[in-house]
């Protein structure tokens, strides 16, 4: 004890010592600040916030800042605010940051905000207390907030923050793309790394193909859903998961080496990593595991993951594969394996505890491949080691998942680790100095069968570079369709990025052969059990099309179903075919399944926005349109899918609810769209009648929609509130009724009070970037509704505005290209916010997502001089569109007059039709807007 003490005192002595010695370099400005913190819970005397600032650093448990902050059950946290002020404006050019050196508690980065207005990001501070500056050229300011977004442990905190004069060259650049992006080489414009600050779990895959079923990824921080994703500023891998889907996760494999226990979890088998080792990029990433001296390269295929390991010092190894236990949003239960050949091992787990719902127990089907015998096969279930096996069998009681929690009770349980529940296998070999081996992972959701002739049809060879390539060369093919010239580095990385995670986030559940596991059959039909099914084979014997796993969809009206039809139509096609497949089996279209049956995550049937405008705009090349209608008809009616009322049935709006009847609304709008194009009339009538029901939420105080109660009084007195909608509150929602924009600005006293109203909303949420969290802000750019807000103004008669605010929500909300920014910071799935991005990028939008019976692409001023979309042959018949832009700039975002294929083009807008057949859209961009250009017919069309 007194060793330690005077240990600490030595350390103080030390530090204070190196901290005198630098103000005689240099003053410390952060000593005479005046330190707050607000938000947070106080964490006791040890650790309040002058601390920051008493010259005590790095040392554990003394001199440090501390909080107790609140922790969401999904894994995300209200983070405190730091401000350093100072009476008199001071010169400071250079921070220093030092995290607390306890390796449990981490604040990983945030933003800086400075008296002057302007901003910066700061990443990776180093976990162990190790100083983290960063340079910028000087500033006089009077005050520099620093507010957290990415942190672990449960008192988050600081040992010390410096403030200097002087800045130095080597803190200047705080974050480079790991790749150097070459022209033509789409894949290399990519990065990954862009807001991985989150964590979410499917987010950062660079292990998958363009919706392949394997999407192999480290990941770091188990934080946020139970699963931590891959996070840039977290400074250990915990592991390398295979799958990273909707509810969906399986197979952690760490290569390990000098004989880890394994029963210690993760914590015990985690590396420290750094990132100037690393390459990551779609489909391929290096890395080296600092703990192991072993270069990991990992690639695959579409069912498969391929492995290189190469080792920098001779050890022994174990290639550690853990099959029990939570890995991302799924515990892993019932683990089989056995080994079948001296370098194979096939089995399956079982997966579980699904945080957002879906089948109570699905499975996961392997076959793992080494390039090498191994020595010995060894293993793990429960705290119980084993050695020299040859097959491993967890216990599985089929009551494991019939177990019914209360709700905060099932998120404490699925969080926890339960030791016992680990279970696993580990080959053992003994290697060299630049020793390589190599393993391959194939996975299937039906059956062992399915997983080897995966790996076999997929991988049968061990030329990882081969794959590597193919990879690839399969990336560049799908980001290819769109080509962009012009416009700065960071947005043309920005723009592919978006369109990675646009082609990433969904996943293929089907074999190559075309089975596909399905979970329907129990009561509540997520409780069934597995069901081997296939889709219909084409006369070439080979699958007719996939089938996906994927979330909601919801709200894609403004993204997804806009884009992939204009870049990836089959993509449309393809939705379309293996939703209807659901339905055959499930009775209704899908809304986030879940490995082969329905989660029913969010709200409403946002199926009908996909199947329709595939539908009007011919991409519905498989299904039958009277098919397809019947069953959406089926899935709008009470006991459907979308989940109406009766009374919503009768009179298109429903007490309580606003958001969800607004979503209904819309989707019933659609529907009747194509109703009307089939000839069935009364079909038509009778949802055009309910999409029109909204009007009934319209308070005339507010001049908003407002939720109320059966007789029509209101249930919230704040707009603000979110009471009554999704995610979203009247102002961010109330726009959002895209089909009924006419009727709603005649409530609100014409087009120009909507304008107004719309304008201010704007104004009021510029200052945050556009970005809010689910229920806060006048516009929210951050998550799925009222990601068409901006391109309001374009139907209700000022495009001069669309323009100029889909100009600023890109850059704001969207243009970050660091590990902290990119997309609202909040709540980016599967590339929903990136097809926003993507198409404000380009210029174009369908307000009404391209359902209408003729639909159409409004115009706004894209941000590159030049955005070439390749059409695909099989859906269009013209080669490719090309949308041309002169005197391009930041400031010259107002179009000032058009050309389409050499004709003047006076409106806002052109229909799909045109776009199908090819050509080139031509915009003369200026610095002020030209309010006479695209305001024909652009309401009423
Ligand atoms: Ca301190
Ligand atoms: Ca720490
Ligand atoms: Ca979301």
């Amino acid at each position: 004890m007194i060793k330690q003490i005077l240990i600490i005192i030595f350390a103080i002595v030390a530090f204070t010592a190196i901290s005198t010695a630098q103000v005689t370099k240099e003053e410390n400005l952060a000593r005479t600040a005046h330190i707050s913190v607000t938000g947070g819970e106080d964490a006791g005397p040890s650790y309040q916030p002058n601390h920051l600032i008493d010259g005590i650093k790095g040392v554990d448990g003394q001199g440090e800042w501390a909080i107790k902050t609140h922790i969401y059950f999904w894994g995300d946290r209200d983070y405190p605010t730091i401000k350093m002020s100072w009476k008199k404006v001071q010169t400071i050019g250079k921070l220093v940051f030092y995290d607390r050196p306890a390796l449990n508690q981490h604040i990983g980065g945030g933003e800086l905000t400075f008296s002057d207005g302007t901003r910066m990001q700061v990443f990776s501070i180093p976990n162990d207390g190790s100083p983290k500056a960063i340079s910028f050229p000087p500033k006089k300011v009077s005050w520099i907030q620093f507010d957290p977004t990415d942190g672990d442990g449960d008192l988050i905190g600081l040992s010390e923050m410096e403030a200097y004069t002087k800045g130095d060259k080597a803190s200047m650049i705080q974050y480079t793309k790991t790749t150097k992006p070459v022209d033509g080489d789409w894949v290399s414009w990519v990065d990954p790394n862009i807001e991985t600050n989150r964590g979410r779990w499917f987010f950062c895959t660079p292990g998958s193909r363009p919706f392949g079923m394997m999407a192999a990824a480290p990941y770091t921080r188990n934080k946020n859903q139970g699963g931590g994703g891959y996070n840039y500023n977290a400074t250990d891998v915990l592991g390398f998961g295979q799958l990273h889907c909707w509810v969906l996760s399986g197979i952690d494999f760490m290569p390990t080496t000098g004989g880890i226990d394994p029963t210690l979890g993760v914590e015990g088998r985690k590396s420290a990593i750094k990132h100037e080792k690393e390459i990551i990029q779609p489909g391929y990433q290096k890395l080296f595991l600092e703990r192991y001296k072993t270069q990991v390269e990992m690639t695959c295929t579409e069912r498969v993951s391929f492995y290189r390991m190469t080792y920098h010092e001779k050890a022994k190894a174990d290639l550690l594969v853990s099959l029990g236990g939570r890995l991302g949003s799924v515990t892993m239960i019932g683990a089989e394996c056995k080994q079948v050949s001296p370098t194979r091992i096939e089995g399956k787990i079982g997966t579980t505890d699904r945080m957002w719902g879906g089948p109570s127990l699905t499975w996961v089907f392997f076959v793992i491949d080494f390039d090498k015998p191994f020595n010995q096969l060894n293993g793990w279930k429960g705290m119980n080691r084993l050695t020299n096996i040859s097959e491993l069998a967890m216990p599985f009681a089929p009551d494991r998942t019939k177990v019914q929690f209360e709700r905060s009770e099932f998120v404490k349980y699925i969080l926890t680790t339960h030791p016992d529940e680990q279970a696993g296998f580990s080959a053992a070999y003994d290697v060299n100095a630049g020793d390589v081996l190599q393993m391959k992972i194939g996975v299937s959701l039906t059956s062992i069968e399915n997983a080897r002739n995966n790996l076999e049809q997929e991988c049968p060879h061990w030329n990882f570079d081969q794959v590597k390539q193919d990879a690839h060369d399969d990336w560049n093919r799908w980001l290819g369709r769109i080509q962009v010239k012009g416009g700065t580095q960071d947005q043309k990385i920005k723009f592919y990025t978006d369109l990675w995670h646009v082609l990433l986030g969904r996943h293929k559940i089907e074999d190559v052969n075309g089975d596909y596991p399905t979970y329907f059959g129990g009561k509540t039909l997520s409780t069934g059990t597995l069901k081997v099914e296939t889709v219909d084979k084409g006369a070439d014997g080979k699958p007719m099309h996939h089938m996906y796993n994927s979330d909601a969809l919801w709200l894609t009206m403004w993204n997804l179903n806009i884009l992939w039809g204009l870049g990836w139509p089959e993509m449309l096609d393809q939705f379309t075919q293996s939703w209807m497949e659901y339905a055959k089996h499930g009775g209704m279209l899908p809304r986030g399944p879940g490995s082969g049956a329905y989660t029913k995550i969010m709200g409403g049937c946002p199926a009908t926005s996909l199947f329709t405008c595939a539908y009007q705009k011919g991409l519905l090349k498989h299904v039958d349109p009277e098919k397809a209608f019947a069953q959406m008809k089926k899935d709008h009616l009470p006991g459907g899918m979308q989940g109406v009322t009766e009374f919503y049935d009768q009179n298109g709006w429903t007490p309580t609810k606003v958001g969800e009847p607004v979503q209904w609304a819309f989707e019933d709008w659609a529907l009747a769209q194509m109703a009307k194009k089939l000839g069935k009339e009364e079909d038509y009538a009778h949802f055009m009648k309910r999409s029109a029901g909204w009007t009934n939420y319209y308070s005339p105080k507010y001049g908003l929609l407002m939720p109320k109660d059966k007789d029509g009084n209101l249930l919230s007195d704040n707009p603000l509130s979110g009471t009554g909608w999704m995610e979203a509150n009247s102002w961010q929602g109330t726009f959002s009724i895209s089909h009924g924009l006419l009727t709603l600005a005649s409530l609100m006293g014409g087009k120009d009070s909507l304008i107004k109203k719309l304008n201010f909303a704007f104004e009021q949420a510029a200052p945050s970037d556009f970005v809010f969290g689910y229920r806060d802000g006048y516009v929210s750019y951050a998550n799925e509704p009222g990601l068409s807000n901006a391109h309001v103004f374009n139907k209700a008669g000022a495009p001069w505005l669309s323009q100029y605010w889909v100009r600023r929500v890109q850059e704001q909300a969207y243009g970050g290209v660091t590990p902290n920014t990119g997309y609202g910071g909040h709540d980016e799935d599967q590339g929903q916010m990136g097809g926003v991005s993507a198409l404000m990028a380009m210029g174009l939008f369908s307000v009404t997502g391209t359902c209408d019976i003729e639909p159409t692409y409004e115009i706004t001023s894209p941000i590159f001089d030049e955005v070439k979309i390749t059409l695909d042959p099989r859906y269009y018949s013209g080669k490719e569109f090309i949308i041309k832009t002169y005197h391009n700039s930041r400031e010259n975002r107002y179009i000032q007059s058009a050309r389409f294929n050499g004709v003047a083009l006076n409106k806002n807008w052109f229909y799909h039709k045109e776009f199908a057949k090819g050509g080139i859209l031509e915009l003369w961009l200026g610095s002020k807007p030209n309010k006479q250009w695209g305001i024909e017919g652009s309401a009423t069309k």
